[in-house]
């Protein structure tokens, strides 16, 4: 099949769904990193990994809306100035897994590990999040070389969205290609930090994230982060793709599956606040006594996180946590900026009295 040409993976992850291939580390591996390693990282697909071997002839065709459309090669890409941006990507079905105790939900399951400094998840439950450094051109440059100055809100040909499409094929795209796309003057901003990344952690960008070149949409839910990108439209309205109109949307608890009419949401973009405990899981016991809390928080839309919380009585008092980058080193941030769309990795001591439950709350 299509999968035979899938590359290894790391042992330790936990796989969701073999084909395609979606799986996340165990929730204890997260808190050992504030960058994610890319091996550990968490893996969301729609289809089998596209194979991109020859680069000297990849290119991005950049058209649509636009007075002077373009291809860029890699080449062209590199050549505009590179940036480093540590950002939390999360699948908007992080957490899933969880949220069907409340309610069943549709899609792949997830613990709380659909994250990762670097990428994030977020909609179902799991753990599709992990962070890391992502190394690229910003796209507010390579929109510049076409013609499209910073911080534009329209093209003079009436483009107001910048679609992404990609080389991989999936089955909700009735074997079309994966897309999505965000605002123009998003992405025309060079503050909003989108790279068209090359690198992962200091690395080239390997196929399960994206090789040769994906987006990085930075604070906004992972479905965003196009991967394999192979061209670049400018568009009058937003994306009609599946994952943009049929999926990541946000309904209150009245609809459900027969009644729901999904023009009346816009599409999921910055994701919510939250925080999740990954030194325990769900099920663990532990004994009364002192015990080390630790997890991560994270904001979307470059909010940061300015507290997390603990509670050991449901809630009633709580005890403010530490934050760190390794554990036992406090976290100390020279740029607050620098670091405004990655997580925060917590740590409190409480003291656990018998039968409780221990929760933590992010406040951004
Ligand atoms: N891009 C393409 N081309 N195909 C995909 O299936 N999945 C999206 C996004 N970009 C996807 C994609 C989703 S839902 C998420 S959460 C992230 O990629 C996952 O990125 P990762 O696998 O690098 O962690
Ligand atoms: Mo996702």
């Amino acid at each position: 099949s299509d999968y035979s040409q899938d590359p290894p993976r790391h042992p330790c992850l936990r796989i969701n769904s073999k084909q395609p291939f979606n799986a996340e580390p165990p929730r204890s591996a997260l808190i050992n990193s504030y960058v994610t390693p890319v091996d550990l990282f968490y893996k969301r697909n729609h289809g089998p990994i596209p194979i991109v071997d020859d680069i000297e002839r990849y290119s991005v065709t950049i058209s649509g809306l636009v007075e002077d459309p373009r291809k860029l090669s890699m080449k062209d890409i590199r050549m505009l100035p590179k940036y480093d941006v540590t950002a939390t990507l999360q699948c908007a079905g992080n957490r899933r897994t969880a949220m069907s105790k409340t309610r069943k939900v549709k899609g792949v399951g997830w613990d709380v590990s659909a994250i990762g400094n670097g990428y994030m998840k977020l909609r179902k439950e799991g753990m599709e999040s992990c962070t890391a450094v992502w190394g690229g051109a910003k796209l507010a440059d390579v929109l510049a070389l076409i013609g499209i100055p910073k911080l534009a809100s329209s093209t003079k040909t009436g483009g107001r969205h910048v679609e992404f499409v990609s080389v991989d094929k999936c089955k909700e795209e009735n074997g079309g290609p994966y897309k999505a796309s965000i605002p123009l003057i998003q992405a025309t901003n060079p503050e909003a930090d989108v790279l068209l990344a090359y690198e992962m952690n200091g690395e080239t960008l390997n196929r399960d994230h994206g090789y040769p070149l994906r987006v990085v949409v930075p604070g906004v839910i992972g479905a965003r982060s196009v991967k394999w990108l192979d061209s670049i439209n400018i568009i009058a309205d937003e994306c009609q793709g599946f994952f943009m109109q049929k999926d990541y949307k946000m309904f209150p608890p009245s609809v459900d599956w027969d009644n729901i009419n999904w023009s009346t949401r816009r599409p999921q973009m910055d994701f919510p606040v939250q925080s999740a405990i990954c030194s325990l899981e769900d099920v663990n016991v532990v004994r009364p006594g002192k015990v080390p809390v630790r997890g991560y928080a994270v904001s979307g839309g470059g909010r940061g996180i300015e507290r997390v919380d603990v509670s050991v009585d449901g809630g009633k008092t709580w005890v403010e946590a530490t934050r760190y980058q390794k554990i036992g080193t406090p976290y100390i941030s020279d740029d607050a900026s620098s670091d405004k769309w990655a997580w925060v990795l917590f740590e409190a001591t409480v003291d656990v009295p018998n039968n409780t439950e221990i929760v933590a709350k992010a406040v951004c």
